[in-house]
This record gives C-alpha cells, structure tokens and sequence, in this order.
C-alpha cells in the first residue's frame, strides 16, 4: 500500500482538504506502525541502555529518514500544496536531558537499531523537559516546556509494575517510542511514569511543590538539586527508574528462557553515568525474590553491569547519605550494605569502599566494584580516569577499564539537518558514507579541486542565509551571512568558558571604540541554558546580553562586530546552526571537558574548531591534522600540576597583563552597569569578583594565546580556497565520531550482541 492511501486513510480525508495538525496525527499514525512492522523479537541477548537522560529532538523527519519515506511524503504533501517543515513546527521536541550526556544516549540508540542491534533505552517519562528559556532584562528565566500535552509519538503500552519507596506503594505506567534505524530494524525506548502526575502543583515558572511525590515524581526532568527536597527527589526518581527496568529486565529474560542463573546470557544493561546506579541493588534484591541466593544474584548481576562515566567533575560524582536512602529505599539499604562489606573486607582500602565515613554512598563505588566495565568517552579523559581521578580502582581493576570515544548519528547531524551538504556528498563520493562513516575519507581527492572547494562555500553560504532567515522569523534579529560566524553553542558552565569568549569580545568592542579597525567583519553566536540555580552561569549569560544590548544599539561597532545570545538553545535550534557555523569554539580548560560532542557537529557540517586540547578535541586534532584545526592553551596535565600545587593566582594576570585588566574592568564600566538605569548591577560586579578573586577554570593564563590563535582564524577566513579546503577536510575527516563507530566498539568490547 502506497503512502498516499495510508495517509488518506488515516486521514479520512484527502490531503488537499487537512488541516496540518491533522496531517500531523495522520502522519506520527502511519510513521509508528511503519516502525512497528520492522521490529524484531529475535536475538537473546538484549541490552538495556538505562539513562536518566534522552535528549531526543524532534522525531518526524528522523523517523521519516530512517524509515526511508522522506522524500516520498515531502513530495506528496508539496503537490496537495502542503508543506513539511510547517507540519515539523507542530512536532514536539521532547527534551528529555540537559546536553551532551543526554543527547549522546539518543545517538546511540539510532545507532544501536541501525546496525540491527537488540537493545533498548530505557528512562523516564517527564512530563516537562528541560525549562524554556527566556531573556527579560538581560537575565535568563525559565519557563516549564509541556511538550507532552502535545501530539507526540508516545505509545502507552500496559506494562506496569508495582514500586515501593517511602513507605508507600506506586503503580508504574510504561510509554514506549520507537526508535528506528536507518534502513533497519526498529528499538524502543521504555519511558516510565505514573498516571497521578500532576501539573497544577507548578507555582510560578518552574518552582512546585517538591514533596507530593504521587503528583510530582515525573513531573520535571532532574528537579532543582540545591536543596534537600530536591535531593529527595531526585532518588525518588532514580529508584523509579531502575526498578522498574529491573522488572522488565527480568520478565524478558525469564520469557526468553533464562532461569536468572544465565541472566547474563541474555541481558546486559548500560549504566549511563551513576544516575542509574541503584539498578544494581535492585537487580539483587529482585533476583533474591525470585529466590536466588546473596551470594549468586551479587555475582550475576555483576556479569550483567557496566558502567559510562561522562565527567572528572567532583559536583556531578553522586553521593547520596545513607539516611535519605534508608527514608525512602530501605529494601535496598541492607543489600548496600553487604556490597560494601565485602569489599571492606576484601581489599581494606577506605579510598574504593561504597559507604565512606560520613556516611555517604557512593554510586560510582558500587558501578566499579560491582559493575564489569567501566569507560570513559574520550581517549584523554579515560587517561585522567585511570591515572587519576579513579586510579586507586584501576589499580585493583585494571581490566575493567576502557575507552570508548564518543560519536554523533550521521542521520540527525548531516543528513536531516543539512541535506544539501548530503546530497552534494553523495554525488561526489556515493551514498556509502551514511552506512560506512568512513568512506567520507575519499572526499579528500577533491581538496585541490577548486569547483569542489567553491561548491562547498556555497553550501555553507546557503546554510548561513537559512539561519539568518529563521532567526529573523524567530527572533526578530537580522544577521549579516557575509561575516564569520563565531561560534560557541553548550550548555552555560564555567568550565567550558563562555567567559573566556566574552573577554575576546569584550577586547574587541574596545578595540573598535578606540579606532582599531578589524580588517574581519565578525558574528560571535552564544546558544547556552544555565542551570536554574547555578548563579554565576546566569551571570556569564547576562553579561554576555549586555555586551549584546551595548553593541546592537552602536552602528559603529555593530559593522564589524555581533554578538548574539540565542534564547532557548535545543536540538532544533542546533539542528538549523551548526551547518551554518564557519568557527567551532571548544575552548574548555584542558581536563574538564570529558568528550563533548558538538565539537563533532560542527566539524562533520564543515565548521573549523578552534579548542583546547581538552576531551575528543584531541582526537579531532588527530584526525584532521594541525593545518586544519586552530589549538591554543595550557595542556592537561599542565593544568592538573597547577591545581595541585595550588600555584594559579588570578591577581597576578590582572595586575601584569594590561588587557585583561582592560576587559575585566569593562565588565563593570559605566557602559554595562548603566544598562540597567541603575547605578549598580550586582550580577555583573558578582562576576567580575569571580574573576578576580577564584577565576577556577584558569581563563587568564589562556587569554593571550586564545586572542592571538582565534584572530589568525579570522584572517585565514579571508582566503576562502584554502579556508574551504580546511572545512573539506574537517567534513573528510569526521568519519570516526559516527556513534555507529562508538557503538560497534561498544558492542565488540562489552556487550558482546550478535
Ligand atoms: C556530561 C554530565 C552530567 N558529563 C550530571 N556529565 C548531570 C552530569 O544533571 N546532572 O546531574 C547532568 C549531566 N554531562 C557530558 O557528557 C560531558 O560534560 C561531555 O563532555 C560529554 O561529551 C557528554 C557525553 O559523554
């Protein structure tokens, strides 16, 4: 049966005659049941990737691609006058994370289906994604996102198992999404929730009522964590999640055949981060249940377990006091207990024991100990693993520990978001690149050819002219295409160094003022959320505004030089900037970025990155080659050595470098804090205390080099055959941080699927 007919029976209706909503259902209606009949029940072993994160993206044209209608249903809906990309502005995105954590567990299971994997994902189904943001007054606030009240791709199913916490008994629902492979067979994603939720608990903007567990259990993704309630909650959740992917875990294999004693013949689950660390207790204490002995169900559950850690952080290292579990998870307390007794016993070593001595647990302590693998995401931040931050496990555990670095799917971050860079691909190399990402390698015999090199600036050009388009649309804000496009889209942290931009900018603006004329017309973008309660990454963003608001209202300054704050940066706002990025900024200070991965975006859609030899950053370097990268600032381990010896003084760059001095000084000039009509601004004096007094993430000693190497990038930028044939070999290059790479070494070194 062709699409038209599905369509219009579906629709009940011809298409001419439908409303896009109702194209929309009709559409999310046929694109499931297209999915559904490519899953696959075969395969014994199954894995289970269990995350408290999926920052998924809109799914219709994914779908559509992967399902290979794409071009079908465009051209249908052209010829009855309907247009798809107004239908997609009526597809949900589901923001079910924060980043890069997030956002890399969806690239897996794209790739996990593409290469007709058996595994599924398996999370929670919040109701509100991560927050909106807005900009009022130069100040980010943050309004709940309810994408679930829309049409969306959810399928309930009626799996449901009872979990007890706090002392009360909570039936599960479980909603499925099916993840499809391109060209292959279709996976799901089993998001828990419960049917009592409730949203009239929200107060104003994100806040609610933290204690009403039945109301508000899935309610938000990672509630606020700065207070106890918040803490609370957040095990509520994690508890939730695992015990309910326990159950499921266990039905599936004894369904299968397993008699729980070969569990490990049959499953393998993925622990993404600690978040979903309690599994492994839980996985115990069902096993036991289901009248297995201590002794077995702890070693086959170690069979089963493996653990990703995304971050050298010590903040996001979880440790939760004994007490709150024991008020809300007791039936897994006593089970704790013996893990670490056990290992007590066994190594007496304090440093890798699971309860330390205020009685806090550690869940990266029970992943180690009890988990068979351990990786981390990016080759440099593995070494810091091994050799320091986990080093007293390693050195009990050397075997367990490995590196798989990460990857983007090829079908999100090239196909969909830039087909014509795709299609052009296609008829130069063939469409094998999209299956075997290494085949982008041949593009390399055109990086002399000029008709090549120009055909590829033209892209980037139409690209630019897109986004310009749509921020209009969107924003109201009219951008030039034929300046350079600067660009730094993360999450807001202090360690990735949005402020370290800032100052660049900052020294710019002066420059310009002072009639120092730069000979590069420059666009500097910022896509960034802070975290709500995270204070000096508001403060970053409303300096950022500020020197934004200065600048738009300065036609002498605004010739040469932009800086725009995106409000609201998601998937889908990435998915329209990164092909239309020329500079990637990954300027992280060395040791603190595990991976990242919008470092590959940008270069697999023929941006140049300018970075610090920080997390892939490093493998970027490797593969494309210092002529086609721009690398500034201290190193790793130069940047441990300094925190050890505790010798980083920020003063001392304040008082001895006159251009710092100059930037940071302008942060509190009478140009900014007259912005807000007030004689004072704590926010931006808040920062610039920060930057004199802490400054932890050393923006100083990296300031001179970062000027100097991010100014010769714009001076490159003005020969555009040798710019165009540095963006080739980029897109060339970016074979290797496909996720189908990731995964096939996920699968070759640990889960070991057929
Ligand atoms: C990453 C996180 C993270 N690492 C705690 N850790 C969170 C930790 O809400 N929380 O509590 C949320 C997120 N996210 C990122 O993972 C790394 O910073 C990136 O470098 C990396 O690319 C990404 C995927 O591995």
């Amino acid at each position: 049966m062709d699409i038209e007919k599905k369509l219009v029976d579906e629709l009940g209706k011809n298409i001419i005659e439908a409303t896009n909503e109702e194209i929309y259902r009709a559409l999310v209606s046929v694109v499931n049941k297209a999915a559904i009949d490519k899953e696959e029940r075969n395969g014994k072993k199954k894995l289970y990737y269990i995350s408290a994160e999926f920052l998924i993206g809109k799914l219709l044209s994914n779908n559509l691609i992967n399902l290979g209608l794409f071009d079908e249903v465009h051209e249908l809906l052209e010829k009855n006058g309907k247009n798809l990309g107004d239908i997609e502005e009526l597809d949900a995105e589901p923001s079910l994370g924060n980043g890069g954590l997030g956002r890399l567990a969806s690239c897996f299971l794209d790739s996990i289906a593409t290469l007709g994997l058996n595994g599924d994902g398996v999370g929670l189904n919040y109701h509100m994604g991560l927050f909106k943001q807005t900009f009022k007054d130069r100040l980010q606030s943050e309004i709940p996102d309810k994408w679930i009240d829309k049409d969306t791709f959810l399928i309930k199913t009626d799996v449901s198992y009872p979990v007890s916490m706090g002392g009360k008994m909570y039936n599960s629902v479980m909603y499925d999404l099916l993840v499809t492979g391109y060209e292959n067979r279709t996976n799901r994603l089993h998001l828990f929730d419960l049917e009592t939720i409730d949203s009239s608990i929200i107060k104003n903007g994100i806040d609610f009522d933290k204690e009403a567990v039945d109301k508000n259990l899935t309610l938000f993704l990672y509630p606020d964590d700065s207070d106890e309630a918040g803490r609370k909650l957040r095990i509520y959740q994690q508890y939730f999640m695992v015990c309910n992917a326990a159950h499921l875990i266990l039905d599936e294999a004894v369904s299968k055949g397993s008699d729980l004693y070969n569990l490990d013949e049959y499953v393998v689950i993925q622990i993404n981060d600690t978040h979903p660390t309690m599994v492994i207790p839980e996985l115990i204490r069902q096993l036991m249940e289901r009248g297995l002995s201590i002794d077995d169900a702890i070693e086959i559950t170690n069979k089963c377990c493996a653990y990703t850690n995304h971050t050298i952080l010590a903040e996001a290292l979880e440790k939760w006091p004994i007490g709150y579990l024991k008020s809300i998870v007791p039936q897994i307390v006593p089970i704790i207990e013996v893990l670490d007794d056990r290992i007590r016993r066994k190594y007496e070593d304090e440093s890798i024991a699971i309860i330390d001595r205020n009685d806090f647990v550690s869940m990266a302590a029970i992943d180690i100990n009890y988990g068979y693998s351990v990786n981390g995401v990016a080759g440099l931040h593995t070494e810091i693993l091994k050799n320091t931050e986990l080093n007293n496990f390693y050195k009990i555990y050397p075997e367990k520990f490995n590196n798989k670095t990460n990857g983007i799917t090829f079908r999100r971050w090239l196909m969909s978001c830039n087909p014509s860079l795709t299609k052009y691909l296609e008829e130069l190399i063939g469409e094998g690149f999209i299956k075997d990402s290494f085949l982008l390698k041949k593009l390399e015999e055109y990086k002399d050819d000029k008709n090549v090199l120009n055909k590829l600036s033209e892209i980037k050009m139409q690209n630019k002219q897109a986004f310009c388009d749509y921020i209009e649309k969107t924003r109201g804000i009219i951008l030039d295409k034929d300046t350079i496009f600067d660009v730094q889209s993360k999450r807001l942290h202090e360690y990735k160094r949005q402020q370290l931009n800032l100052l660049w900018a900052i020294r710019r603006y002066l420059d310009i003022k002072a009639g120092i004329i730069p000979e590069e017309r420059v666009t500097v973008i910022f896509g960034a959320k802070a975290a709500p309660a995270y204070t000096i990454a508001k403060d970053i963003i409303h300096a950022i505004l500020s020197l934004m608001q200065l600048i738009e209202n300065d036609e002498d300054v605004k010739k040469y030089l932009r800086v725009i704050m995106l409000d609201n940066y998601n998937v889908d706002v990435a998915e329209k900037l990164i092909p239309a990025c020329d500079i990637s900024e990954q300027i992280s200070l060395a040791s603190k970025e595990a991976s990242g991965t919008g470092n590959m975006k940008y270069m697999l859609n023929g941006a140049v990155t300018l970075g610090t030899m920080d997390g892939a950053n490093v493998e970027i370097f490797e593969n494309v080659g210092e002529e086609n990268i721009y690398i500034f600032g201290l190193s790793s381990d130069e940047v441990i050595a300094k925190y050890k010896n505790g010798s980083y003084d920020p003063k001392y760059y304040y008082d001895n470098n006159a251009e710092i001095k100059r930037a940071v000084d302008f942060l509190v000039s009478k140009e900014m804090i007259g912005l807000s009509g007030k004689d004072h601004d704590e926010s931006l004096e808040r920062l610039y205390n920060e930057f004199l007094n802490k400054d932890y993430f050393m923006t100083f000693p990296d300031f001179d080099e970062y000027c100097k190497v991010r100014n010769k990038a714009h001076s490159d930028y003005k020969n555009q055959d040798e710019w165009s044939r540095k963006c080739l070999l980029n897109i060339a290059n970016a074979g290797y941080f496909s996720s189908d790479r990731t995964i096939e070494e996920y699968n070759r070194d640990i889960w070991k699927l057929q």
